[in-house]
């Protein structure tokens, strides 16, 4: 423990600047271009055409709110998700639904996205993500890739640590980075150890209906959550977060939340959380069944863990988890089989706001300290149970095996890197093959666009016994966290199925047509290759009048049952657009409170006549 201290008292300047740490890299000589084997990582990126990716990568767009997709091995980027900000290109936040979900926010900070998870496997289904900035969670649809359902979190500010899900997707569990009063109520700052809390909440995924729901939350101490990751096998029924400030320092963070030499890790079992839940073990705070652990004892603990920790890593086999010391050079290696006996025999050191604190002795393996490794972050795992550790200060990853403790190789990258994230990385049987690392800097790795530059992705291969830097991208702003799974588990659909019981759908042109209640419009149209049929008895099919004032509803059905024949729906002037994608129907809706003549057109290029795609909207003056 001693050691670490004048170390990590040098690192919190470090740590703030690690960009004073490229000139150390000179030497590596590691950049793609220098590499002298240059065409064997060109063959190693290269999928010919016609042949496909082997794994999709989900990165998160962080304050962009949304996700990136991603080839592995090419590192080409395929689609861009919307997920909490609204998406012009897709008409997200525009059509009547995705709008409703938006809930009038127009932006998020979408941290770590997390697949659904059969047996602790990826199982290629649904794609889960929270909101740091505005506190809430989604979940997207893998067939379609496309968000279904938003929810907002109260009693929190800022889940960044989720979302990791549980092995057979029973909960994700949404810790919070800011603590704040309880229903965000005023209270001074003066207050903070008495009335803040940081609050965790366990939210539930109903497949069928593709809803999220809040089951429970915990009341936790004043402090920051950091990263936190759901056991496996043995452990299934616990999981593991980080915290910061535990201090419980309210202002200049950066000096006062790195005081002490230890913080902790909460090892929680949400059964028992659950089962407290059942046995009406609760307070309703704000609409929620909230757990205050200081009353309800059994379920939570902390372990001691060196200074202001960031990530932490459950190990495929569930046996371990493993402490990133951010302000500590120093990967901590715990045990949860030593977590379980400690808690029986309860080997306390006392209790840290009601909740025991389990000896450090006794839950801790190994420490371990690659020389001159600096500012761990995150850690992923090989098909061999090796660790593969972001070192964000020294600008490398940091191969390593857990089971000794033993320095196993190193590789440099530009720069400093963040999260990174292996193959199948976070499953019970990750692939090896494959690490992305994700760097907040890419400094003079590409073709300069002005001061601010992107961040970048490279890819690492596992194959050989020495990792291998082989493809660097830039990447938006801001990939914190990625997952990487197998291409062949995800199966989207071709077209939109026909849904009979959809009360918007139009498959037929003579069923378009324009119904009137009060100053309300609603017309059922579709849209194919190359026109729009709003009403096929008007005159003119492809127009559509209306008074100003009425609330107009556009009910589009895209009747190409034609794979990638997506269509749009701009109106000109009016600040709007969707899509409507092969056999899907989507509504759009506004006032018309601006009175003249507007085209209104497709925006999607779907034919050669795709420009005749045309019509307009007349309002009509009151
Ligand atoms: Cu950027 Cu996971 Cu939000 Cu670490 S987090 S780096
Ligand atoms: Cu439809 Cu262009």
């Amino acid at each position: 423990m001693k050691k670490w201290i004048p170390i990590a008292t040098g690192l919190l300047a470090g740590f703030m600047t690690a960009a004073i740490s490229f000139a150390d890299f000179s030497n590596h000589s590691n950049t793609v271009a220098a590499n002298s084997d240059t065409k064997s990582n060109a063959e190693k990126v290269y999928v010919p055409f016609g042949q496909k990716d082997e794994y999709y990568l989900f990165a998160s767009g962080g304050h962009s709110g949304q996700m990136f997709i991603y080839g592995v091995p090419s590192m080409r980027e395929i689609r861009t998700i919307p997920v909490f900000s609204p998406d012009p290109a897709t008409g997200y936040g525009f059509d009547s639904e995705s709008k409703k979900m938006l809930g009038g926010y127009t932006w998020g900070d979408l941290h770590h996205p997390a697949l659904s998870e059969t047996n602790g496997d990826y199982n290629g289904k649904f794609m889960f993500a929270t909101d740091v900035g505005n506190s809430r969670a989604a979940v997207v649809d893998l067939k379609t890739f496309t968000t279904k359902d938003i929810i907002k979190i109260p009693n929190t500010s800022g889940p960044h640590c989720a979302a990791f899900v549980t092995q057979n997707t029973e909960y994700m569990f949404l810790p919070t980075r800011f603590a704040t009063p309880l229903g965000q109520k005023y209270e001074p700052l003066d207050q903070y150890s008495k009335k803040y809390r940081g609050v965790m909440s366990a939210v539930t995924f109903d497949e069928k209906k593709e809803k999220l729901h809040i089951a429970y939350q915990v009341a936790l101490p004043p402090w920051s959550y950091d990263l936190s990751d759901a056991g496996k096998k043995s452990s299934g029924d616990w999981a593991v977060m980080t915290t910061y400030n535990t201090e419980e320092a309210t202002s200049t963070l950066e000096i006062n939340a790195s005081q002490a030499d230890r913080d902790y890790i909460v090892l929680f079992n949400w059964k028992q959380l659950a089962q407290m839940v059942k046995d009406g073990k609760y307070e309703n705070v704000g609409g929620q069944k909230m757990i205050f652990p200081e009353k309800e004892k059994g379920a939570i603990y902390l372990i001691p863990v060196a200074k202001s920790p960031h990530g932490v890593d459950v190990t495929p086999d569930g046996k371990r988890f493993i402490a990133a010391g951010k302000l500590a050079p120093t990967m901590t290696v715990f045990s949860f089989a030593k977590a379980f006996k400690a808690i029986e025999n309860k080997d306390f050191a006392g209790e840290r706001n009601g909740i025991p604190v389990l000896q450090y002795k006794s839950v801790m393996e190994r420490e371990v300290n690659p020389e001159n490794a600096l500012g761990p972050l995150h850690t992923q795992f090989d098909d061999k149970g090796m660790a593969y550790t972001t070192m964000f200060i020294s600008s490398e990853i940091v191969k390593w095996n857990p089971n000794t403790g033993e320095t196993l190789d190193r590789v440099p990258v530009q720069y400093s890197p963040g999260h990174s994230v292996a193959a199948e990385g976070d499953t019970v049987a990750p692939d090896g093959k494959y690490l992305v690392a994700l760097n907040k800097l890419s400094k003079d790795s590409y073709l300069s666009v002005g001061p601010s530059h992107p961040e970048s992705m490279q890819l690492i291969d596992l194959s050989g016994k020495k990792m291998k830097v082989i493809q660097s991208v830039p990447a938006n702003p801001e990939p914190h966290y990625a997952q990487m799974i197998k291409a062949d588990k995800i199966k989207t659909i071709n077209v939109y199925p026909k849904d009979p019981n959809n009360p918007d759908a139009v498959y037929k042109q003579k069923d378009t047509r324009i119904v009137r209640k009060g100053n309300e419009v609603h017309v059922y149209g579709i849209a194919m290759r190359s026109r729009f049929i709003f009403d096929h008895s008007a005159k003119r099919p492809d127009s559509v009048e209306v008074n100003q004032g009425d609330k107009v509803f556009f009910h589009l059905t895209n009747i190409d049952f034609d794979e990638d024949i997506t269509h749009g729906f701009a109106i000109n002037n009016y600040n709007l657009n969707m899509e409507v994608q092969p056999g899907q129907t989507n509504t759009i809706e506004f006032t018309a409170d601006k009175a003249g003549t507007y085209p209104i057109y497709c925006t999607n290029f779907c034919s050669a006549l795709h420009q005749e795609m045309t019509g307009y909207l007349l309002v009509k003056p009151k």
